[in-house]
């Protein structure tokens, strides 16, 4: 995989071409294994141009997602330097799991072009079609306890919120805890799952997905009003394995500082993009609903809210709508 790594730079730094012999001498492999490994790169969708007596030339990148290709370019120390690429799952996080317990270290990455059975917060569903978006899931083992783990989620959030500022002029915002919304419309959901033993994380994957090049006629009907994708609000084509690797980028650079330094920055952050701030809403849990004002975000990541009455209140899981039909 190196080798290919290397080979992939030797092409990219000459705009001439190669010769097989340059590429064999300067990476101490055969000229049958440049050959083969040429035949890989085609593969995986790399334009290669061979000519007798000068060599090798890369006329193009692929646009086809690739654990390879994806690599190449990733700026990051730990996270998807481990990363798996499948064409189609019924789900990432499923496979999260078991590569956890199959021991993956920390920061592996698992990314699909299409999930057959994506999931969302309590057994909804998430609409995961073939390659319109970034379906990806993080593993994590934090060196933290259980009940920081929903920090994690909000960490995530504000990544992808900066992903969308740093490369738009449009305004996304967090709907608490987990979904990004850009116009008032959900272009992305996250999904933390956690395994922890006495008082330490042993585990999370964290499920990312990304509405990325959905036209409106690619969103599920019955989600229209409320799901949007990046290519609608920004009205352009976006390059899938760019944006994924900015995500992991920022997401590293977010979580390194996150491990060091505690939540405040994430959480003065978080509230930045935070929707609905200030703002009255509906809120309903398991036992009830009513009317509350939302205040901001506590140390802990919970939701502070304020009812009619003056009495406010942590919430640690609840849906938050507002107008008509609610929200969810
Ligand atoms: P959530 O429960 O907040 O949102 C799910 C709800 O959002 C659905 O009930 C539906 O109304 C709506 N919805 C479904 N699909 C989409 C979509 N593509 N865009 C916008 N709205 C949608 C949010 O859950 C967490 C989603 C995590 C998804 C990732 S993908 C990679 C990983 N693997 C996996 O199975 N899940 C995660």
């Amino acid at each position: 995989e190196s080798t290919r790594k290397q080979l992939i730079d030797l092409l990219e730094k000459e705009k001439g071409y190669v010769s097989g012999q340059q590429l064999s001498d300067s990476l101490n492999i055969s000229r049958t294994a440049v050959w083969k490994h040429m035949n890989e790169l085609k593969k995986d969708g790399y334009q290669i141009e061979a000519v007798r007596k000068k060599g090798y030339k890369i006329l193009s990148s692929p646009d086809k997602i690739s654990g390879n290709t994806l690599q190449w370019g990733l700026e990051t120390k730990w996270l998807g330097q481990k990363l798996i690429h499948f064409d189609q799952v019924e789900s990432t996080q499923e496979i999260g799991h078991q590569l956890a317990s199959q021991g993956k270290p920390h920061g592996t990455v698992v990314i699909a072009d299409a999930q057959g059975k994506g999931r969302g917060r309590m057994a909804r569903n998430w609409h995961s079609p073939k390659g319109k978006g970034i379906w990806m899931s993080i593993l994590l083992r934090p060196d933290l306890p259980p009940m920081r783990a929903p920090q994690l989620t909000l960490l995530a959030a504000t990544v992808l919120a900066k992903m969308v500022r740093e490369k738009t002029n449009l305004h996304p915002q967090i709907k608490w805890p987990n979904d990004l919304l850009i116009d008032h419309k959900k272009v992305s959901g996250i999904l933390t799952e956690m395994q922890a033993e006495h008082d330490q994380i042993q585990y999370v994957v964290l499920g990312i997905g990304m509405n990325v090049n959905q036209q409106l006629n690619e969103i599920p009907q019955d989600i229209r009003h409320k799901a949007s994708s990046l290519k609608i609000e920004s009205g352009q084509e976006w390059d899938i394995q760019q944006t994924i690797q900015s995500i992991l980028r920022l997401f590293e650079n977010t979580y390194d500082s996150y491990v060091e330094q505690g939540f405040e920055q994430v959480k003065k952050e978080w509230e930045h993009f935070g929707y609905r701030i200030g703002e009255e809403v509906t809120i309903s849990t398991m036992r009830r609903e009513w009317q509350a004002t939302l205040i901001g975000i506590e140390p802990d990541g919970a939701l502070r809210a304020r009812d009619k009455d003056g009495n406010e209140e942590k919430l640690y899981s609840a849906e938050i709508h507002w107008g008509e039909g609610g929200y969810h």
